[in-house]
């Protein structure tokens, strides 16, 4: 996985040693899945490594606590100082970023409420999340016979580990038979998204992403394909997307932190188009990259950059 290289991490307000970061298996979060967390990328550009949309994954890891009656004992700009200095710390100049808010140790039983909120923020070095070819080549997928969770049920616009019992079970069921990703499917039979991305359609130009009330994440790259798409002059619409709709698109791609823009060539084994990354994904991948990488100008006011001379307290 490449843990070999990661140095640090951040624990309830201090840098500590990889091999220090380590919970009791009494801990709520273990027992009881009540741990809100972020998947974060940070890149490397010409300037320095830069966070993507740090504001908006900070934004929504407090919401998720919120949702979920947890009080992160840290303010937002410290939780972002923490961020930036953990990678300094680690000094790697491209990362994945997982911050994790959860439950801790204090006592057992369903009700988290006696329980600290405890915070540890780690990163790594991970590569391409569907494979070193997916974001060029594409990847096959299926139609998970999982349905995500129904709404009311486990709520879908919380990032809780809770909610990546679902995503097991269609991912698990994807690979056993030869599929690199599930999409899965809303209690209503309308598209949700994959086990660990959000999904898109294109047809006749247009873009198609399901609503929020498809139990779908509120993706942070889900968001930012929607912006530049826009801001490239292609329609982009939220709207439900029935199942049979995926295989009559002309191009279908994922989109996530980890996962980055990826195209579906199949789905169920029925062709997707060309059968290749179509023009409109590649398109926006390219104007994504840019924008990440730092080879155009970050219009958007996406990137932070990670400063130099940030003091790691230790
Ligand atoms: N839906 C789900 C269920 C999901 O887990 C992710 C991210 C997304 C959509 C896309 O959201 P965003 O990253 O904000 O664009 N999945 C994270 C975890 C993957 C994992 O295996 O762990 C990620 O991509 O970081």
């Amino acid at each position: 996985m490449g843990f070999e290289d990661v140095k640090k991490l951040w624990m309830n307000g201090r840098l500590v040693d990889f091999a220090d970061a380590k919970v009791h298996v009494f801990t709520h979060v273990i027992h009881y899945g009540s741990g809100v967390f972020e998947g974060i990328r940070c890149y490397k550009t010409a300037r320095g490594p830069a966070v993507f949309r740090l504001n908006e994954h900070t934004e929504r890891l407090y919401n998720s606590a919120h949702i979920y009656r947890m009080e992160i004992p840290f303010t937002r700009d410290e939780f972002k100082a923490a961020v930036l200095d953990t990678i300094r710390a680690n000094e790697f100049d491209a990362c994945y970023i997982r911050p994790l808010a959860y439950r801790g140790f204090q006592s057992l039983g369903v009700n988290p409420f006696p329980c600290p909120v405890d915070v540890f923020i780690g990163v790594w070095k991970w590569g391409k999340y569907l494979g070193p070819e997916a974001v060029e080549q594409g990847v096959d997928v299926c139609v998970s016979s999982w349905t995500r969770m129904a709404p009311n049920t486990f709520p879908a616009m919380a990032k809780t580990t809770a909610n990546y019992a679902n995503s097991q079970l269609v991912k698990m069921e994807a690979l056993v038979n030869g599929y690199s990703e599930g999409i899965v499917l809303d209690v209503d039979g309308y598209v949700s998204e994959g086990s660990g991305e959000n999904i898109f359609i294109v047809r006749g130009g247009k873009l198609l992403t399901p609503p929020l009330g498809a139990s779908v994440l509120p993706g942070v790259t889900r968001d930012s394909v929607i912006t530049i798409a826009r801001d490239l002059g292609y329609e982009v619409q939220e709207a439900s997307i029935p199942r049979e709709m995926l295989y009559i698109s002309d191009e279908v791609f994922f989109t996530g932190t980890a996962a980055e823009i990826t195209p579906i060539r199949s789905i169920d084994k029925i062709k997707i188009g060309e059968g290749k990354r179509g023009s409109v994904t590649e398109r926006l991948q390219k104007e994504f990259f840019a924008i990440v990488n730092g080879t155009i100008e970050d219009r958007f006011a996406w990137l932070t950059p990670v400063p130099v001379s940030v003091a790691a307290k230790s």
